[in-house]
């Protein structure tokens, strides 16, 4: 049986990580086939698992048979190994998974940008400490976050730079194109400014791009366009 993602439809979001990794594998997977209804049932207060599992959280969930997980990062820890996605040693896994949780923060911190004071309230109502935040975000996070990992692309030798860890794409390496590409979207004019000082990391962006099962999906209609999710662009936030 195929294992099954389940999240919100018409977002690409939290669950883009995870597709990512599904489709650089080529692996079957079903995307929310029972839609938004079969996504409440799993978060609302009164869902008690018939099989025993933890209820989950938040979105992103992946069914795997009669198991449920959730949290990105998490899932990817458990996809990685089957889907080819980690190197070979046993470090190397938990090497892949720090640089997914790193570059997966600045994804939380890109959603603080357009609600920074409380996820219950509009935009519109928290605009001020969203133009703050978001001024620190691209002034001083996305330059520390990018900085980082492009020095991380230096060291790593094993891949001549091409990739994060060892000497093949990783999921981290999924989770960081997803994280940059989000932001090209929300941030367009500070991404680009920090990726032009970047070689290593702009080449990375284009090289994960150009990988022939992700560039088969991105033109796919299973690739959602980014909207009001997680990944979001208002002008004003990036000047
Ligand atoms: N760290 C979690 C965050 C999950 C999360 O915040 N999911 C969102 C959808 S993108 C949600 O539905 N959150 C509900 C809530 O936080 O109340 C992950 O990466 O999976």
């Amino acid at each position: 049986m195929a294992d099954q993602l389940v999240y919100w439809p018409g977002f690409p979001g939290r669950a883009e990580p995870i597709r990512l990794a599904l489709e650089e594998a080529a692996a079957e997977y079903d995307d929310t086939p029972g839609g938004m209804d079969e996504l409440m049932k799993y978060v609302t207060p009164e869902f008690v698992d018939p099989n025993g599992n933890t209820p989950p959280f938040a979105p992103p969930i992946l069914k795997v048979g009669n198991h449920l997980l959730y949290q990105t990062t998490n899932i990817l820890l458990f996809l990685g190994p089957k889907l080819g996605l980690i190197p070979d040693d046993e470090l190397g896994l938990y090497q892949v998974n720090e640089l997914a949780l790193t570059a997966w923060d600045l994804s939380d911190e890109a959603h603080n940008t357009h609600h920074p004071i409380g996820v219950g309230l509009y935009y519109e109502d928290q605009k001020d400490a969203a133009a703050e935040n978001a001024k620190q975000f691209r002034e001083s996070r996305i330059p520390k976050f990018f900085g980082f990992f492009n020095r991380v692309l230096e060291q790593n030798k094993a891949s001549n730079s091409d990739y994060l860890v060892g000497s093949s794409l990783t999921y981290a390496d999924l989770v960081l194109w997803q994280v940059i590409d989000g932001l090209k979207f929300a941030f367009p004019k500070a991404t680009e400014r920090e990726l032009g000082k970047l070689e290593l990391l702009k080449a990375f962006y284009d090289r994960v791009k150009e990988r022939p099962r992700i560039k088969e999906y991105l033109g796919s209609k299973r690739r959602q366009k980014y909207s009001n999710g997680l990944f979001r662009h208002y002008e004003e936030l990036d000047q």
